[in-house]
């Protein structure tokens, strides 16, 4: 049987760098369907029968340029065993945002610290193991340009260590309102695996087109209109959502990263 890895994660965080340490030369370059943007595929080098793919860079699920657009298709409709979210620990605020919409989406991840180097280099210093709780998954820290930290994510990808985050953010109650009036609906939508609805809710509220144009194959007209009233009713849920996510990556950074002073090495 095969097992499908994703790569995902915000445009030069070093996916292409870990796809090429990872399969070594083994990699096929197809094209997405209907499309000419590339799609790389390759086979995990120690890690038999496995499939690794490299999406396109996404800044955030409700971003939509093609390629995101892609990306964030291939998330939903496919079903890849485990997605490998690698971040760049020197950017962490910007890349977690990702992060965490992947997180809430319900789905078996990795998240790979990448840039590791870079991050020392500034004197940042980020608990690695109080993040991985934090997050509800493994975190495995990174150099990929020079390969260092690939032996360990070999390990957990062979153990299949993945795990599907029980992180659950808490919204403004008027949100929390909105998205228990549409989980209903929302469980009952059949996608290429199972998604947790809170998240389908969220999405919606936030008028993401992908999950929009999902839903609207997936419901009858009757339903879509009922959801579209709800969201009619909570017109700032999409800022709220934003905001919670924000803060809670704020919060999360000021526990777990430690800005050290740089030694000043001007005094010989
Ligand atoms: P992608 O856009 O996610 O596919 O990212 P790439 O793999 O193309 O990497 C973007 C840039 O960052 C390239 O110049 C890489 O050589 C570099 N890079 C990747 N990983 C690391 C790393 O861990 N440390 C450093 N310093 N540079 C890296
Ligand atoms: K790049
Ligand atoms: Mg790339």
């Amino acid at each position: 049987m095969k097992t499908i890895i994703a790569l995902a994660g915000n445009p030069n965080a070093g996916k292409t760098s870990l796809f090429n340490v990872l399969t070594g030369t083994r990699q096929q370059v197809g094209n997405w369907p209907g499309v000419t943007v590339e799609k790389k595929e390759g086979v995990i080098k120690g890690l038999d029968g496995s499939v690794l793919i490299d999406l396109p860079g996404i800044y955030s699920l409700s971003a939509q340029s093609l390629e995101e657009k892609l990306a964030i298709s291939y998330l939903l409709l496919e079903t890849p065993d485990t997605i490998v979210n690698i971040v760049d620990a020197s950017n962490l605020e910007r890349n977690l945002y990702f992060s965490l919409q992947l997180l809430e989406m319900g789905l078996p991840s990795i998240v790979v610290l990448n840039m590791m180097d870079v991050a020392r280099s500034r004197g940042l210093h980020i608990d690695e193991n109080k993040l991985a709780d934090r997050l509800g998954v493994p975190v495995i820290p990174m150099v990929a340009r020079k390969g260092s930290g690939h032996e360990r994510l070999l390990g957990q990808l062979a153990e299949r260590r993945a795990t599907t985050s029980m992180l659950t953010l808490a919204y403004p109650s008027e949100v929390e309102e909105a998205i228990g009036r549409l989980l209903p609906h929302c469980s009952d939508i059949q996608l290429g695996q199972a998604l947790n609805p809170r998240w389908l809710a969220a999405m919606w509220l936030e008028r993401n087109e992908s999950v929009e144009q999902l839903i609207q194959a997936r419901v009858t007209q009757a339903v879509y209109r009922d959801m579209e009233r709800i969201r009619d009713e909570y017109r700032l849920a999409d800022q709220l959502i934003r905001n919670a996510r924000y803060t809670w990556i704020e919060n999360l950074l000021t526990d777990v990263t430690e800005r050290k002073k740089q030694v000043a090495s001007t005094w010989s």
